[in-house]
């Protein structure tokens, strides 16, 4: 009889152990250290039992079968052809037999077991005594792989994504037929600009709408990937522009290869392409999606080998090399580049098990943590060579605005268990609320710029998503001070509103100041542009989100006619070089963001709420959603949408 080898819970093998033949002549078990030394006691006390119970059992009860397994040792062949019997496992001839040879016959076999015995002990005792040092240390090094183990687990496949509930064609649908029709208008304008993209830009990065070709800038770098294309993706399926969607599922599938010799933005990069294509995997569950998101990721790493690790703002998908913009304050990376990849970098590791995003990012914010700061304040500047601060210039718009908002947005990605984030999130808005924050002479709160020791009361286009930020981080905040962020948000939604109630067009310029009996107007030329930007409208959207206050709604709709009268052209749409004039002229570029953000949030505030629920996605800087990871959550599997 052969006893198959013991498989220890982890499924590995581990080596045989031998624990003599005359006590299991044929078992060689395969067991574990533990299960040795409990296996080793168990027996040396039953054989001392039987052993003693063999003498001090009445007579007849010695020729009772005793079951242990040991009748192969004692009688390996019952012949019952001769009269005899077998009687617990000794060969007893029937009762005529001799006296004698019996009493022979069992004082042999007794000095046979005893003899079995003392040697089955002795290799017992041996093996505990010879090997309590040898055991302590193989104790160690199995605890040693047990650590090994877990830590390899700690590094390898997190669970999988729990999936918030898949949004249908139909979700979020209003029932009011007024708020139907205006959504209808905002999907006819994301078909408009997609069809003519298709049309004439098709696998360049963006389009010109009048010259009606392909179109670029140096933040995707020199070739063409489609950079329209991936940051439609999401907003296409969440129409449900579903054959639109696949046209570019198709595109990107047979077309986007990030094998090229081409310097990009690694932040542009990341939120448009990373971001969008993320969303649409979770949205759609396709895994093209996911794997190219994974590959481009890969290309970005060599960004991050600089001597600090931050990264650099450009790098060459090709050949790994770095480098900063020129324009930059003494050679630094930007705060709102390198401090804006942390959703994108976390759900990377999430997907693939592979902690090197999330440890690169998390790397980030340790070194932001020992800083320094200005007034509580971060510089936008960084120099990532000797990690000091460069230009003392700190901005909730351009070059800092979305390091604030990744912040938070951290927080409520981990299903607010990432306490740390939340906790930098709000030292930096009260720094900005004691620093930045002003109520001009007509009443407007404005979120000015902190530039060499002197605030400028100018506030950016950009700057308005701060509105919304403040919103969304009011639940949560500190001292319980939700209705005080609400109110700061609603402000700030007022104040962008005016600057754009206040021009020729009803659109916003790039920058507005608050001086000199100027209230939320641009003064200098170059800032009367308006480039198709999403900020104000996702303002109102989380505004409307978290108040349902039909304002945001009716303000959101003056925009979206503004866009739908001026900024429309056949072959797309177009940015306006002044709002202020009543003959604008084009700029003749219809940015990718127009179709990933601002078409998307227009879309989500005349929607149902039920369509991207704040409490399952967060919504990356480019408004490419994310599901909340609900880590903690060790109900995963009981999920419906569990993959
Ligand atoms: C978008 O690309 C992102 O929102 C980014 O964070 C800054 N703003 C542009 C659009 O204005």
């Amino acid at each position: 009889m052969t006893t198959p080898a013991l498989l220890p819970l982890s499924g590995r093998r581990l080596p045989p152990l031998n624990l003599g033949a005359s006590a299991f002549p044929h078992h060689r078990a395969t067991l574990r250290l533990s299960e040795k030394f409990i296996l080793l006691l168990i027996l040396s006390a039953f054989i001392t039992l039987c052993f003693g119970a063999f003498f001090f059992l009445p007579d007849s009860s010695k020729h009772k079968r005793f079951d242990l397994g040991l009748e192969d040792v004692l009688i390996p062949h019952v012949d019952t052809s001769k009269g005899g019997k077998n009687l617990g496992g000794f060969l007893i001839h029937g009762q005529g037999h001799d006296e004698h040879r019996h009493r022979e016959e069992e004082e042999r076999l007794r000095n046979k077991i005893r003899a079995d015995h003392e040697k089955a002990l002795e290799e017992a005792k041996e093996k505990l005594k010879k090997s309590r040092d040898e055991i302590q240390a193989e104790i160690q090094t199995e605890k040693n792989k047990v650590v090994q183990e877990l830590k390899k687990k700690d590094s390898k496949p997190l669970p999988p994504v729990p999936l918030p509930n898949l949004i249908g064609i139909n979700s979020g649908e209003p029932a009011d037929p007024d708020i139907r029709e205006k959504r209808n208008k905002i999907k006819e304008m994301m078909k408009h600009a997609w069809d003519n993209y298709r049309q004439y830009g098709w696998g360049h990065n963006e389009l010109k709408p009048i010259a009606r070709k392909g179109h670029s800038t140096n933040i995707f770098g020199n070739s063409q990937m489609g950079a329209t294309i991936v940051d439609a993706l999401d907003t296409l399926y969440i129409m449900g522009l579903h054959d639109e969607f696949r046209e570019g599922k198709e595109w990107i599938d047979k077309n986007l290869d990030f094998s090229v010799n081409s310097e990009v933005s690694v932040f542009e990069v990341n939120i448009r392409f990373i971001g969008g294509l993320l969303a649409a995997y979770y949205l759609s569950g396709q895994e093209v999606f996911k794997i190219k998101a994974v590959q481009l990721a890969g290309k970005l790493l060599p960004a991050f080998n600089t001597p600090t690790g931050i990264p650099w703002a450009m790098v060459n998908l090709k050949s790994g090399v770095g480098r900063n913009w020129g324009w930059a304050s003494a050679g630094s990376s930007i705060l709102a580049e390198f401090g804006t990849l942390h959703m994108e970098f976390v759900h990377l590791s999430y997907l693939t098990g592979d902690p090197v995003y999330y440890n690169k990012v998390m790397h980030i914010r340790k070194l932001l943590q020992k800083m320094d700061r200005p007034n509580g304040l971060y510089p936008n500047y960084l120099n990532p060579r000797t990690g000091r601060w460069g230009q003392h210039h700190t901005s909730v718009g351009g070059l800092g605005d979305s390091f604030y908002e990744y912040l938070l947005k951290a927080w409520l990605m981990s299903d607010k268990m990432d306490t740390e984030a939340r906790k930098m999130y709000d030292d930096a808005i009260e720094a900005i609320e004691k620093h930045l924050i002003r109520k001009s002479n007509g009443g407007l709160t404005f979120i000015g710029e902190w530039k060499n020791g002197h605030l400028e009361r100018k506030m950016g286009h950009l700057t308005c998503f701060a509105g919304g930020m403040f919103a969304l981080g009011a639940d949560g905040s500190r001292d319980d001070r939700a209705g005080h962020y609400l109110q700061l948000g609603a402000e700030i939604a007022h104040t962008c509103h005016e600057s754009y109630d206040r021009t020729t067009l009803k659109l916003g310029p790039e920058a507005f100041k608050f001086d000199g009996g100027v209230e939320a107007v641009a003064v200098r030329q170059n800032e009367k542009y308006y480039i198709l930007r999403p900020e104000v409208i996702e303002t109102y959207w989380y505004m409307w989100r978290f108040t349902h206050d039909p304002k945001y709604r009716q303000w959101g709709w003056e925009a979206t006619q503004a866009i739908d009268k001026y900024c429309r052209v056949s072959g797309g749409f177009s940015g306006v070089k002044d709002v202020y004039s009543s003959s604008p002229t084009y700029d003749d570029v219809q940015q990718s963001f127009f179709l990933a953000e601002t078409l998307k949030y227009l879309y989500l505030l005349f929607s149902n709420d039920d369509l991207l629920p704040l409490d399952n996605w967060v919504f990356n800087t480019e408004a490419h959603p994310l599901p909340v990871l609900h880590l903690a959550n060790t109900t995963l599997s009981g999920n419906p949408a569990y993959r």
